[in-house]
Formats: C-alpha cells, structure tokens, sequence
C-alpha cells in the first residue's frame, strides 16, 4: 500500500513531496515535466517531447494535491498543467535497490532449480517461476522436453528467439570424425562460457540431452560471478588485472574466423561484476607488453585453479529429456570425457538475456 501524499513544497528548483509515512521526495521540476503523463503517446506509452525543448528554469507556478490524491501541477514558461499519479512517484523515492543474485557454489542444496517443459508450455506461473531462477541462480533445468530434434527450439519459442551463428540456429553435440570445435568430441571440456570469440556474445545457452548412453559426459556448472567475488576479496591484485586487461578470444575453421576482446571479468559502473568470459580452448594468445605477461598468468591462473576446482561445481548427468539453460555471460558449464560405448547427443543453441527478461516482467505484470 502506497501512503498518501500529505503535503507540497515548492522550492526553485524542486517541488518536495512530503509522504504520510515520512518520506521526503524531492523532485527536480524539469524532471517533472519531461516525465509528464501528457508529454507521452497515450497509445504507446512513448515520450513525445525532447528535454533539450524545455526551458532549463521550468518551475511549478503551483502545486496542489486534488481529492484524489494526485500531484496537479501548473507549469511556468506557459507549459501548461500536468497530474501526477502517486503510485507513479513514489516508484522514484528511493534510489534503485541494489542487484540480488543467489551466488552459489558445490553446496548448492538439490534439487537444482528445474522445472517440467508441459507445465511452463501451458502455464504462465510456472515458466514465470522457471525464468525466475534463471535470473537469479544464472541456471535451471528442464524436464520433459520431447527427445526430437529441434524440440529444444520451440522452449525458446517461450520467451524469446534464438540467436542464430555460423553453427547455425541450432548445434548437434556429438563426436563427430572431423570435428571443427573440441565439443564434438569425447573429450573432457572445462568449465567454459560459449563462443567469447563472438560481439556480442550470446548471453543465453541451451542444451538439451537427446541420448546420453555413454559413459562419463556429465555436466559441471560453475557460478562465474561468485568466481569473481572471490578473487575479489583474496586476490584483489588478481582481480585487478582480469577486469582491466582486455584479452583476445578467437575462433578458426574454413568458413569463420571470429574475433574479440574484452577482460574476462567486466565491472558495470558500480563496481559490480556483469559478465565473465572464460573459455580455454577459445582464449587467444596472450599480447601484452612482456613485463605485464608473468602477473597476468599469475591472475587467470587464479581463476582458472577456482573454475576447475570441485568445490565450485555442480556435476550432474543429462538424461534423455533433459535440457539445461544458463546464464552465458555469468554461468560457465563444462563436462567430463565420455567413451565411443554408447551414443551421446545433445542438441544446443543460443538466445539472449533481453527477451528472457522481457517475459518474465510480462508473466509478473499478468
Ligand atoms: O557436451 C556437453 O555436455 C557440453 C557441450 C558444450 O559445452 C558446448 O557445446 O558448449
């Protein structure tokens, strides 16, 4: 429940809204005006005036709360008249809350975040509550997906689109005879996040198990963001150089050759870790000057001793139905070797964060 607005003062430059429940929001009347319901297409919700055609020392003639409650302003320079809803407001009288991720490591309790492909199809809830968790643990599985090929498509098709790239809109994940990538392969792959060569990387992944007969191929996740953190608190000389010193990543075969370079751990202007890329069979050269060469070595050593340390993974096998989806900008995923015994064959592809986010803001509205 929002309290009510109980009083108004007009400063210069300010009109401060006094709250019932003691909060004092100080609103900046340009702000105001640029903001005003009026100033927006009432279709679209879209702003249709520019904060340059505004006069810098706009200011509120008056300010008077209606019997609804509602903020009515009339505007110098003859701008007109505005009202504000309070609901609107107080949406503004505090500044944003900080991000809240779950970080985990191998303790993480089971069962993991999963849920069931016929129900987050058919109800809104469950996919809200299955996207959830993708934002905040970074991963979740999937049960219950039709072992057809291409069934992992249409789980896209839930929230956003796929992302297609030179392996096309979807990747078969087997051991193959002449193999352009190690993922098709029985080899181990280390905890990785995908294709760090590409601008800009794909920040969702799925794979989805079609067959998995072999022995070994199981699954290891590991949360690169708590990765960071914790080079954070007991390297910060580490951290230091992985979130300063762009690196190059880069991928070959006869039809691409891409490119790209970023530190493998970003900070957003806050100081907050956003995106790891961390991807050992990608990572290009080191090419600095020689005397920053030995303490890089010493940092990305440090992280990768964390990536490839158990008590950071978690470790599962795919069963046939299964699929996972993770976070590729945060989460890094791997597997162990598994023998040429039986056939394993997982289905992947890629999608991104936006449309993610965007359906799960819309499932949370409805
Ligand atoms: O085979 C797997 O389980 C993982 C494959 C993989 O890491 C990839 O395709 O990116």
């Amino acid at each position: 429940m929002i309290p009510p607005i109980t009083q108004l003062t007009l400063g210069t430059q300010f009109l401060t809204l006094h709250w019932a429940d003691g909060v004092q929001q100080e609103c900046y009347y340009l702000w105001l005006r640029d903001n005003a319901p009026e100033a927006r297409d009432p279709r679209n919700g879209q702003r249709l005036i520019e904060a340059i055609d505004l006069p810098t020392d706009i200011h509120a003639q008056a300010a008077t709360l209606n019997p609804a409650g509602q903020v009515e302003i009339t505007w110098s320079h003859e701008q007109g008249h505005s009202c504000f809803a309070p609901a609107w407001l107080r949406g503004y009288a505090a500044l944003p809350a900080p991000r809240s991720l779950r970080l985990w490591d191998a303790t993480l309790p089971k069962p993991y975040p999963t849920a069931s492909y016929p129900e987050i199809r058919e109800k809104p809830t469950a996919l809200h509550y299955w996207l959830a968790a993708v934002a905040d643990y970074g991963f979740a599985l999937l049960q219950h997906v039709p072992t057809t090929s291409q069934a992992l498509l249409q789980v896209v098709d839930l929230f956003g689109y796929v992302r297609e790239t030179n392996y096309g809109k979807y990747f078969d994940v087997k051991s193959v005879v002449n193999p352009n990538n190690l993922a098709y392969t029985g080899l181990a792959l280390s905890p990785h996040t995908d294709n760090p060569y590409r601008d800009p990387t794909p920040t969702l992944q799925l794979l989805h198990c079609l067959q998995n007969a072999a022995e070994g191929g199981e699954n290891t996740l590991v949360d690169g963001f708590l990765l960071a953190e914790t080079l954070r608190n007991r390297a910060p000389e580490h951290f230091h150089l992985l979130t300063t010193q762009p690196v190059r990543f880069r991928f070959q075969d006869k039809e691409s050759d891409l490119v790209a370079e970023t530190p493998l751990i970003r900070l957003d202007t806050q100081g907050q870790v956003m995106a790891v890329r961390y991807n050992n069979r990608s990572q290009a050269p080191f090419h600095f000057v020689p005397a920053l060469i030995p303490a890089y070595y010493a940092a990305y050593r440090a992280f990768g001793q964390m990536v490839n340390n158990p008590a950071y993974q978690l470790r599962f096998k795919l069963n046939p139905g299964d699929l996972f989806i993770v976070d590729n900008e945060r989460i890094l995923h791997g597997r162990t070797g598994f023998s040429s015994g039986g056939t394993r064959h997982l289905q992947g592809c890629y999608a991104d964060r936006d449309g993610l986010y965007s359906k799960l803001r819309v499932t949370n509205h409805k």
